[in-house]
């Protein structure tokens, strides 16, 4: 360990040099919260007792120990996982992850099957996301909310509808919003004939389920695209386009777009999407994950791509109105190692962004001084961000450096390696 103060003294003298507020930029970061995913502990399986294998082209890989097999050992995994991430924080749930002592189907969840969720959330002061589950389940195999089958798509409706209701649950329990999350595997392994009644359908379904819980209030609801899911390659009934034009269509306030950074062609990124959604919308669901190759949800990393999507809010004035939000499931490594890992390269990377002159950069640009736009972002890489964040994880005491990592060891010593 170093002596933080000093080097954020430091590392303050360099930053006021370009009229950046270092105390600013941390106040920013450390009221921002995160959403953290609950499905990273147990690779996407959920607490349902007739519960289905991992369907709808997702695929968690790996076969580290200890993963956590109820929510109690989830939600301890998570209360170590929270140690280690500094400022605001939300937990984002599945509809799969009931609690209930008889098996309870998707069309037939009540929010007293998440209570133990609202009850533990609460007693942190945090807020709840929550997701509709529209895949792991035997009527998901053909289709959900744009199932041809009227029974089959009815059931999807119904789940979405109880899923609504109980965002409604949450907002009321923890007095902040709920940002629930719409996506659906729904697709094709081959080119079908018609694309377009699929898609019809599933702008129905979705009509309904909004008509249906229009009294609901304080959730806000991200629609979901992909470019495909496995098994699924030749077609996706909620592609970007299907999904930008549903919600920019509504334009309703609680409508809105999500984007996961794993789900576009490879040289498309979202850093690239965010100034065209906000020219339409007032508020944007961020999916943080790591694709390689495909939508293989690797741990968040601090890589150019995270890096530019939180550059692009800070320059965009959308810090505040994106709800930032984890997606990813690693289970070749200790799984609360890699909650960590990605939790904290998701807020270090805001941090950097906000430590940058954006005001100044805007300026250079603004008077077409093109090169010292250029000068100045590329030596801003190698700002000393990293001070900052330090002395920040020092202050929320959530662990300098890999200072975290042996207490995460320590607790796999303890706890996660004793699970059979
Ligand atoms: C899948 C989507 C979706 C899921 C979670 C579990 O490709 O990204 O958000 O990862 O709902
Ligand atoms: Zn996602």
């Amino acid at each position: 360990m170093y002596d933080t103060a000093k080097a954020l003294e430091i590392a303050k003298e360099f930053y006021a040099g370009y009229g950046v507020d270092v105390d600013q930029a941390v106040k920013i970061c450390d009221e921002t919260p995160v959403s953290i995913h609950c499905w990273q502990g147990d690779d996407v399986i959920g607490f349902e007792k007739k519960a289905g294998a991992l369907s709808g082209g997702i695929m968690t890989t790996g076969n580290y120990p200890g993963r956590a097999r109820t929510p109690e050992e989830l939600r301890a995994d998570m209360d170590e996982v929270f140690k280690f991430v500094p400022g605001a924080k939300k937990v984002n749930i599945h509809a799969s992850y009931l609690e209930s002592d008889k098996a309870v189907d998707r069309n037939e969840i009540e929010p007293e099957h998440f209570k133990n969720w609202a009850d533990w959330a609460v007693e942190r002061g945090m807020g709840l996301d929550f997701n509709p589950t529209y895949f792991s389940h035997p009527l998901a195999a053909k289709g959900t909310l744009s199932a041809a089958d009227d029974k089959v798509r009815e059931f999807w409706i119904e789940h979405g509808i109880r899923c609504r209701r109980i965002g409604d649950y949450f907002a009321k329990r923890t007095g902040k919003t709920c940002v629930i999350n719409h996506w659906t595997p729904d697709g094709d392994k081959e080119f079908p004939i018609d694309t377009i009644s699929p898609r019809l359908r599933m702008k129905d379904s979705y009509d309904r389920i909004f008509e249906a819980t229009k009294d609901v209030k304080n959730v806000m609801d991200g629609i979901e695209s992909k470019v495909f899911g496995i098994g699924l390659e030749a077609y996706t009934v909620g592609s970007h386009e299907f999904c930008m034009g549903y919600v920019m269509s509504k334009k309703s306030d609680h409508i809105i777009l999500t984007l996961d950074t794993g789900h576009f062609h490879p040289t498309e990124v979202v850093s690239a999407k965010l100034g065209a959604a906000y020219a339409f919308s007032d508020h944007v669901l961020l999916h943080v994950s790591r694709p390689i190759r495909w939508d293989s949800d690797h741990v968040v990393a601090f890589d150019d791509e995270t890096r530019a999507i939180m550059e692009e809010l800070v320059r965009l004035g959308k810090v505040q109105d994106t709800y930032i939000a984890t997606d990813y499931f690693d289970a070749s490594i200790n799984r609360v190692a890699a909650w960590v890992i990605g939790l904290r390269n998701t807020k270090k990377a805001l941090l950097a962004a906000l430590l940058q002159p954006t005001e100044l950069l805007k300026k250079t640009e603004r008077e077409g001084d093109v090169t010292t736009r250029l000068a100045l972002s590329q030596e801003f890489k190698a700002a000393p961000f990293s001070l900052v964040w330090d002395a920040y994880c020092e202050k929320a005491n959530a662990g300098v450096g890999s200072a975290w990592l042996d207490a995460v060891k320590d607790y796999e010593k303890k706890v996660t390696s004793k699970r059979g």
